[in-house]
């Protein structure tokens, strides 16, 4: 885009004035980093399996000024989210758990480790803008928070001249993202980095031994849309359920490994007959009996020793549904879309029974949109407890959808909810620079 084009928006007008009157007059740098929506693979990520997402057309913008000192001040266009300052450092101390900054901080301290101690660290003025409608919704499974990581590296990576490859950036930015006390996954970061206008990531997450990540690219097809139904509940990974539903498929490997030796995630018995794996698999047993069978899951922030895992179903949604991203990228490239819309079907119902990730009002909406014409497919998507929806809609049934999924949503719940078109967007970087 080209840059008058950009600072002429209103978004980025109003974002340069505001960024005016906290920092003065002079140069602008503008870098953007999108979210994303999964179209199917869910809470693989981290199992070394398969996931489908794509990068949207809502993102995390950040203007920024260098500063050669090393420090980083924030602000936000968002009341809400205070400012703050840190200095750039291999070891950065956190805020308090919660806090925004902290996102920024685990970016900041991962760019710091790697510009080493070669050249002095440039550190930036700058104002997050995020806010709606272009921002990237928060707590709806769209990983704004991923974005903000990302949109806080890219930035510090161009001042300071690093320039790796994406799949190794992308990577270090998922890493750096366990600064705030999660234990996620490479998607999240791969498809904000990797994305590409009209085209759906194929990720295997299991890096190769280089190191490097194998990426395919596939185009949606035309004729059809993505649509994404925000429930308005808010979901959190920090604390909680993700971390749970991490040490249950831990659990399951440790617990296959006494049969299949040397298996080191859930993906290395992707070729195993399930009726096989299921019998080595407790229901449901609690962290503590785990642990005294000599299980490893000390490192695992927030899991008290008496959470209770549903060890067995919750390792069948992981070996099912790497089997059905793989499916659906043969559906996508032989340009079957019903079959698509199956294995998104399929995979709601395992990411709801199995994994226990949904909610009533993510079952009110995909319900709600399951009964319109035109829509092939809908399922939760993010990682859970709220959030999202996505659903693969015909083009010409579209506003119809959209409407529908709007007033029946809000006449069952009260919910007004935000329901969108997405376009899938490029991936995260440098966007324009405004010299004064
Ligand atoms: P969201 O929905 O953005 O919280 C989380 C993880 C992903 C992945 C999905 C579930 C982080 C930063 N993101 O995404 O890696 O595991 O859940 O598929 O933890």
């Amino acid at each position: 885009m080209k840059e008058t084009t950009l600072f002429e928006q209103p978004r980025y007008q109003t974002a340069v004035s505001h960024f005016q009157t906290l920092y003065g007059p002079g140069d602008i740098t503008v870098f953007r980093a999108p979210g994303r929506v999964n179209l199917i693979g869910e809470h693989t990520d981290y199992n070394h399996g398969y996931v489908m997402p794509v990068a949207i057309d809502r993102d995390v913008v950040i203007l920024a000024r260098s500063r050669a000192d090393g420090v980083v001040r924030l602000a936000n266009v968002e009341p809400e989210f205070a400012p703050f300052s840190f200095a750039l450092s291999p070891n950065i101390p956190s805020a308090p758990p919660g806090d925004w900054s902290n996102y920024v901080r685990g970016a900041a301290q991962m760019v710091a480790q790697q510009v080493g101690e070669k050249r002095p660290l440039i550190g930036f003025d700058g104002l997050v803008v995020a806010a709606p409608p272009f921002g990237v919704p928060r707590g709806a499974g769209l990983s704004s928070s991923s974005a903000l990581t990302v949109a806080a590296a890219v930035t510090l990576a161009h001042l300071n001249e690093w320039q790796p490859p994406l799949d190794q950036f992308a990577a270090r930015c998922s890493r750096a993202e366990w600064y705030v006390g999660t234990r996620g996954g490479v998607m999240d970061h791969f498809a904000s980095l990797l994305g590409r206008p009209g085209q759906a990531l194929f990720l295997d997450c299991r890096p190769g031994e280089n190191g490097r990540y194998a990426t395919q690219y596939a185009t949606l097809p035309s004729g059809y849309q993505l649509l994404i139904a925000n429930s308005g509940v808010k979901h959190r990974n920090v604390g909680g359920g993700y971390n749970y539903r991490v040490a249950a498929c831990r659990a399951g490997v440790a617990l296959l490994r006494r049969r299949f030796a040397g298996i080191t995630h859930l993906r290395d018995v992707e070729n195993v007959d399930w009726g096989e794996l299921e019998p080595l698999l407790p229901e449901e047993t609690a962290v503590s009996n785990l642990i005294q069978q000599g299980i490893d899951l000390g490192d695992i922030p927030n899991l008290p020793t008496d959470a209770r895992l549903r060890v067995r179903a919750n390792c069948r949604h992981v070996w099912s549904e790497n089997w059905r991203v793989r499916q659906a990228v043969d559906a996508l490239n032989g340009g079957d879309i019903a079959r698509l819309g199956q294995l998104l079907h399929a995979a709601h119902a395992s990411a709801r029974d199995d994994y226990d990730i949904s909610c009533p009002e993510i079952e009110m909406l995909v319900g709600i949109l399951n009964s319109q014409p035109g829509v092939l497919g809908a399922r939760l998507t993010g990682a859970g407890w709220g959030g999202c929806v996505v659903a693969l809609v015909e083009a010409g049934e579209i506003t119809a959808v959209v409407h529908h999924a709007q007033t029946a949503y809000h006449a069952a719940t009260g919910i007004d909810p935000d329901v969108f078109v997405c376009t899938p967007s490029g991936g995260a970087g440098f966007v324009a620079a405004l010299e004064r």
